[in-house]
């Protein structure tokens, strides 16, 4: 990031954006924001004071002025006589402070002479958060903050972002990536999903096979036909994170006060571990294999003593490495085909009473739940615990629409919203254009993420208590590459943030789309992250009758530049640049073809837009 800042702050600076826009180009907008008039002006003279200058947030704020080229020092204000907070020149970091606000919550007071900021704990971080947006680097001895008094807080306490590392394998400097774009966000929850049927990617030391054989796939499905058919790569592919190299991650995410919930699944989607322990299943003497395509498979672990207690030994050392209260153990999609052909899994069933293979599995999760909720943590579970009974203490998580949830916040249960028909799949695509890159299938535009609001109305008022948040999930099935990653994620994620976080009174998805938008995506640019760009505002694929059109657009990426054509081709930046409103008339009985496309000052391309104007 380092120097990087500079350019993208400047080019902020030339924005007229920023000033019909309610919240300050501030994502995600806040409960409350007051404009002034003028700007602080931070320089190297600036006196940067904190009463708790090891403070996470302090040492972040610090770093990020660093970064820029801004080496102020932090004074520590206890140091100091009393009524000097507001000393000119000076911004000031407090958790100290007089009065009380939500949890999470922070008020930022930008004057022209000095800054106050109060918040306590991940309050400060997120006060800092909006400071950085808010700050313009103009040159490497000034950057500008305009005046304006916010006071914020969080929706909902719980805001994730999930990331599936089986399917493909990100490095530790991506994950680093990925959270200090959850931090800037006000994310504060990474749903890390380290096992499926295609690797396991956590070192477990007890079971060295689980990464020696389960991280490794002799090769890779690339096309997207049903399981049994298709083409692969022929390419062996693997990785898996270090108990080290998670440890470094954990404290990554905590500085950023982001809390990580590692995923460990079972009782299915666990080939990987099957076929490094084949023991673990129902059938130990057939050959298994890390799965090489995607979809649901038929081996899974088998409720035995053994798997119990391998399961268990796993899960304590998961626990040694994360913090964290929630271990999540998955839940999803387990297929009944081998418990069903097993003599074992029926006698079990018999024995212990249960009512059939959904039965066992309910017996499944809440034997892995005593185990975890008797080291002090709880577990998350994908909506189908809930098949067959839900475990006591579990929370679900869920995803396939909001029944589940619904369901189990009706049983006085917690619940993480995070239905694919919400928009909240990021593996999905991101328009019906056919210029979309491959996906899962299914379709969330930033518009439907946007949209989605995680308190269903069919809960009463206590009921809602238990929907404790929100998440988007990116699966990676046809994410190979960490920059495809970002361009699934972004814009999206920063709906998520909105979603999450910003009261629903003040969400308006045009401000956001339009003016705010815009905005962070230069800044994301000048970054290093990859993102969708958004077609032309105003552009859409449609079709208009009539004989006389003025069009109007406006770049969806601050500083970019529009490309037109009128001839049926596809525009590129060897065409006619938009510069001002399309008057265009078409004959009778013709069809104009306006076709536009993005491109960024970085050279980032947005999908063709394809306006067909016809005078019938
Ligand atoms: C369903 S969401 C799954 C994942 C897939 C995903 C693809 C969930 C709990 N299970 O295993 O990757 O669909 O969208």
């Amino acid at each position: 990031m380092k120097n990087l800042l500079l350019p993208v702050l400047l080019a902020f600076s030339l924005s007229a954006f920023a000033q019909q826009d309610p919240y300050m180009g501030i994502v995600p907008a806040p409960v409350s924001v007051k404009k002034g008039k003028g700007e602080f002006k931070l320089t190297a003279e600036t006196i940067i004071l904190a009463d708790s200058p090891g403070q996470k947030a302090v040492v972040f704020f610090a770093d990020y002025l660093k970064k820029a080229g801004f080496d102020n020092n932090i004074t520590d204000m206890n140091q100091l006589e009393k009524g000097h907070r507001d000393m000119k020149n000076s911004i000031s970091l407090s958790v100290n402070f007089k009065g009380d606000l939500p949890l999470e919550g922070y008020q930022l007071f930008i004057f022209e002479d000095h800054i106050i900021l109060n918040g306590r704990g991940a309050g400060l971080f997120y006060g800092v958060q909006t400071l950085i947006q808010l700050m313009q680097v103009k040159n490497a001895n000034l950057i500008t903050v305009p005046c304006a008094v916010i006071k914020d807080y969080p929706r909902f306490g719980y805001r994730g972002m999930h990331l599936d590392v089986s399917r493909h394998f990100f490095d530790v400097d991506f994950i680093k990536k990925y959270l200090d774009l959850m931090a800037a966000y006000k994310l504060n929850t990474f749903h890390w999903h380290l096992t499926d049927d295609q690797g396991w990617r956590i070192e477990i030391k007890k079971y060295p096979k689980l990464t020696e054989t389960g991280s490794m796939r002799a090769q890779t499905k690339i096309n997207r036909a049903g399981i049994d058919t298709g083409f692969y790569d022929n390419t062996p592919y693997g990785g898996f994170y270090t108990q080290d190299q998670v440890r470094e991650i954990v404290a990554y995410a905590a500085d950023r006060f982001i809390t990580i919930i590692p995923e460990i699944e079972m009782p299915g989607h666990s080939m990987a571990a099957v076929a490094s322990y084949p023991e673990l299943s129902c059938n130990p003497g057939k050959p298994y294999k890390v799965a090489e395509t995607w979809g649901e498979f038929k081996d899974v672990y088998c409720p035995t003593e053994e798997t119990f207690k391998m399961l268990d030994d796993i899960l304590f050392e998961v626990m040694l490495l994360f913090p964290g209260k929630y271990i999540h153990i998955g839940g999803d999609e387990c297929n009944k085909f081998a418990w069903k052909n097993s003599d074992f899994c029926q006698q079990l069933i018999a024995d212990k009473n249960l009512k059939d293979e959904e039965g066992l599995q309910s017996y499944f999760i809440s034997r892995i739940e005593q185990f975890v909720n008797s080291q002090g943590r709880s577990i998350i579970g994908w909506d189908e615990i809930l098949e067959g009974g839900l475990a006591p203490n579990a929370t679900v998580m869920s995803w396939r629409g909001e029944a589940g949830g619904i369901k189990a916040a009706q049983l006085g249960h917690d619940v993480i919203m995070t239905p694919g028909s919400g928009g909240m799949y990021f593996d999905h695509a991101q328009s019906k254009s056919p210029q979309e890159p491959l996906s899962i299938g299914g379709n969330a535009p930033l518009s439907k993420t946007y949209a989605y609001d995680p308190a269903p109305s069919e809960l009463t008022k206590d009921q809602q208590q238990h929907i404790i948040g929100v998440q988007a999930n990116l699966w990676t099935e046809y994410i190979p590459t960490s920059a495809k990653a970002e361009y699934m994620l972004l814009p999206r994620m920063l709906a998520l943030a909105e979603v999450a976080w910003t009261p629903v009174a003040n969400k308006d998805f045009r401000n956001f789309s339009e003016e705010r938008i815009p905005r962070q995506l230069v800044r994301l640019d000048a970054q290093g992250y990859d993102y969708r760009v958004p077609v032309a505002i105003g552009a859409s694929d449609t079709v208009m009758t009539g004989s006389k059109f003025t069009i109007e657009l406006q770049p969806s990426v601050e500083g970019a530049t529009i490309y037109y054509t009128l001839d049926g081709y596809t525009p590129r930046e060897t065409d006619l640049p938009y510069t001002a409103p399309l008057q265009i008339t078409v004959p009778e009985k013709m069809t104009i073809d306006l076709k536009t496309i993005v491109i960024t000052a970085s050279g980032k391309r947005s999908l063709v837009a394809d306006m067909k104007l016809e005078n019938k």
